[in-house]
C-alpha cells in the first residue's frame, strides 16, 4: 500500500500526444496547460506497468532533463506521480539535470526500470519556444515503436492520473527523501557518465595530451554538457580552464538554438576559423548526444566522423581493443561507415532515422558503433547517442595518431574515398502542403525510374522500410530514395522533432574515388538544383533555398 495522500485526478485526453521521431516535443505553452504533462507522464505508466514484474513495487525510475525553462517544474510532477503510481524509487539528476546519455548511463548502471528524459534537444528552450518529453525502456535506451504506439493509445482514453501531495523536493543538495514508500534520490549528475567515459577511454593518455601543447575548445552552447564537459576536459583531463564556452546550462540556452551545426555553433566556427585556432573544437547539443566536430578552419561531416570513428577506434581506444561487432547508419546517414565496415570485414546495418531502432541492434550484440548523419554518434556504452563521448573519440585518435584532424579525414578519403554529403533543410513549411507534396512523389515515385535527374539517371525510387532483423518489428514510410544509377542519393522526408509547421529534409549524396579533392558544391550541384525542381519548391512553397544546409 502506498502511505501518503494518493489522488487519482481527473482529466480529459489531450489531441496530439504521439512521441515523434525522438519523444514528444510541443510548444512549452502547450506543456505548461494544466494536466499536459501529468496526462502524457500517466500513459507511460499505464503502457509500460505490464513490463514490471510485481508493478512498480521493486522498479526504480529515473528522471533528469537538460535544464531547459520547465525542467524542474517538471521534475517535481514526475516525482510525485512516480510515487504515487508505486514506484520503489526515483533517481533525480541534481538540479533536475542529467544529460541524455547520462540518464541512459544511469538506467543502465543502476538497473533502473526506465527513465523519463526532460528535454526538447537541439530545439530552442523558453517559455515561447520548445519542450519535450521522452521515454527510455531498462536497456537505456529510447522507447521502441511497439512501446511509443502503446503510449499513444492510452493518451487517448486515459481518465484520471494518480499523484500525491507533498512539497517540493530539494533538487539542489544530494539525498534521499521519502515519499510514502517511495524514496526519492537526488543523485550527482556526473558521477555515472563520468565512469564509463573512464571505462571506455585512456584518460592517462588523454592527460598527455593536453599537457603537452594541445589546444582544444569546446561549446556547451549554454546547455547540459557545460557541467560534464568542465569536468571530464578541464578537471579531469587537465585542459586548461576557459576550454569550455558557454559552460552554464541555462532556461533559455542563452536565447540561442542549441544545435551544434555550423549555422548555430557560430562562435566556436568563427574561433576555429580564425588565425591561432586550437587544434580540435567541438560542440555538444540542448540534452548532450549530438556533436561537432572541427578542426582548424575544417569541418567534419557526420557521416566523415562516424567512419573515421570506426576506421580507428581498435587501434585508439581502449574500449574497442577487441573490434567492433558491426555498425549502423541511419538510411539518410551517409555510406562512408560502409565502406569501413566492408574493409573490417564486419556488417554495416541501415535503420531508419532516430536512436530507438539502434537498440536491439545493440542489444542483440550486432552492433558497437551507431551513428546518424543528424551530428549523432554512439555506441553500445549506452544506449542514446553520446555528444562527448564523440570528443573523446576523436581526442584518442587525435592523441594515437599524433596527426591534424584534417590530415586525419584527408587520409580517410584517400584510402576509402569520399562520400560528397549535404542535408538541405527547408523549415517552416506549411505542413499540409508539405504533406501533400511527399504523398504526391510517393505516389509517382516508379516513374521517376529510368529518368534522368540532374546529371545522372534514377535506377531505383522507393519509400524506405524496415524490418528488425532482431525482433521482426516492421517500419514504413522512412523516406523517399531515388537511387541513381552511379551509386548517387537522393532522400526526401519530413521531419519528426519540430514544433511547428514542417521541415523538409533533402539529402543528397554522391561517392567520388577521387581522394576528396572536388569541390562539394560543383559535386552536389546538379543534383540539388534538380531535386528543386522535381519539387517544385518555389511553386508551392515561394522558396527554393534551404533554411540551414549541414
Ligand atoms: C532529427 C534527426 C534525427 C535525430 C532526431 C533526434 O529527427 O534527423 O536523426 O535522431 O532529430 O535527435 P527529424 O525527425 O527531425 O529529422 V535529438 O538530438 O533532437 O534528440
Ligand atoms: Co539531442
Amino acid at each position: 500500500m502506498i502511505e501518503g495522500n494518493v489522488q487519482a485526478v481527473s482529466t480529459k485526453p489531450f489531441e496530439g500526444q504521439r512521441p515523434g521521431t525522438s519523444g514528444l516535443r510541443k510548444r512549452t505553452r502547450v506543456f505548461m496547460q494544466p494536466g499536459y504533462l501529468e496526462n502524457f507522464v500517466q500513459s507511460v505508466f499505464n503502457a509500460v506497468l505490464t513490463d514490471a514484474a510485481e508493478g512498480f513495487r521493486s522498479e526504480t525510475l529515473v528522471v533528469g532533463g537538460d535544464g531547459r525553462f520547465y525542467n524542474r517544474e517538471a521534475t517535481q510532477t514526475i516525482i510525485r506521480m512516480a510515487a504515487a503510481n508505486g514506484f520503489r524509487s526515483v533517481l533525480v539528476g541534481r538540479g533536475g539535470i542529467l544529460s541524455t546519455p547520462a540518464v541512459s548511463a544511469v538506467i543502465r548502471r543502476r538497473k533502473a526500470f526506465g527513465g523519463l528524459v526532460l528535454s526538447a534537444s537541439h530545439n530552442p528552450g523558453g517559455i515561447d519556444e520548445d519542450f519535450g518529453i521522452k521515454y527510455n525502456i531498462r536497456n537505456g535506451g529510447p522507447a521502441p515503436e511497439a512501446v511509443t504506439e502503446r503510449i499513444y493509445a492510452e493518451t487517448q482514453t486515459l481518465k484520471t492520473y494518480l499523484t500525491l501531495e507533498h512539497k517540493n523536493i530539494d533538487l539542489e543538495t544530494t539525498g534521499t527523501t521519502r515519499l510514502g514508500n517511495c524514496e526519492v534520490v537526488v543523485i550527482d549528475s556526473l558521477e555515472d557518465y563520468t565512469a564509463v567515459m573512464e571505462e571506455l577511454f585512456d584518460f592517462e593518455k588523454l592527460r598527455a595530451l593536453f599537457a603537452g601543447n594541445f589546444r582544444m575548445l569546446f561549446d556547451a552552447m549554454s546547455a547540459v554538457t557545460g557541467p560534464y564537459a568542465r569536468h571530464i576536459l578541464e578537471e579531469k583531463l587537465g585542459a586548461p580552464r576557459g576550454t569550455v564556452l558557454n559552460g552554464e546550462p541555462l532556461p533559455d540556452f542563452g536565447g540561442h538554438h542549441p544545435d551544434p551545426n555550423l549555422v548555430h555553433a557560430y562562435e566556436l566556427v568563427m574561433a576555429m576559423c580564425s588565425g591561432g585556432a586550437p587544434d580540435f573544437g567541438a560542440a555538444c547539443d540542448g540534452d548532450g548526444d549530438r556533436n561537432l566536430i572541427l578542426g582548424r578552419d575544417f569541418f567534419v561531416t557526420p557521416g566523415d566522423s562516424l567512419a573515421v570513428i570506426a576506421e580507428h577506434a581498435s587501434a585508439a581506444i581502449p574500449g574497442y581493443r577487441a573490434g567492433l561487432a558491426g555498425v549502423a547508419r541511419s538510411m539518410p546517414t551517409s555510406m562512408a561507415v560502409d565502406r569501413v565496415a566492408e574493409s573490417l570485414g564486419i556488417r554495416s546495418y541501415e535503420t531508419p532515422t532516430g536512436w530507438k531502432f539502434f537498440g536491439s541492434l545493440m542489444d542483440a550484440g550486432l552492433v558497437t558503433l551507431c551513428g546518424e548523419e543528424s551530428f549523432g554518434t554512439g555506441s553500445s556504452h549506452v544506449r542514446e547517442k553520446d555528444g562527448l563521448w564523440a570528443v573523446l573519440c576523436w581526442l584518442s585518435i587525435l592523441a594515437a595518431t599524433g596527426k591534424s584532424v584534417e590530415e586525419i579525414v584527408r587520409d580517410h578519403w584517400r584510402r576509402f574515398g569520399r562520400s560528397y554529403y549535404q542535408r538541405q533543410d527547408y523549415e517552416g513549411l506549411d505542413a499540409a502542403k508539405a504533406t501533400e507534396m511527399i504523398g504526391i512523389l510517393r505516389a509517382n515515385l516508379s516513374l521517376l525510374e529510368g529518368s534522368p535527374l540532374g546529371d545522372g539517371v534514377v535506377a531505383r525510387a522507393d519509400d524506405f522500410s524496415y524490418t528488425d532483423p532482431v525482433d521482426g518489428s516492421e517500419t514504413t514510410q522512412q523516406g523517399l530514395r531515388l537511387l541513381l544509377a552511379d551509386g548517387s542519393r537522393v532522400v526526401l522526408r519530413l521531419s519528426g522533432t519540430g514544433t511547428s509547421g514542417a521541415t523538409l529534409r533533402v539529402y543528397i549524396e554522391r561517392f567520388l574515388n577521387d581522394g576528396g579533392a572536388s569541390d562539394i558544391g560543383e559535386v552536389l550541384g546538379p543534383l540539388t538544383r534538380a531535386v528543386r525542381e522535381l519539387l517544385a519548391l518555389r511553386e508551392r512553397f515561394g522558396t527554393d533555398v534551404p533554411t540551414v544546409i549541414t
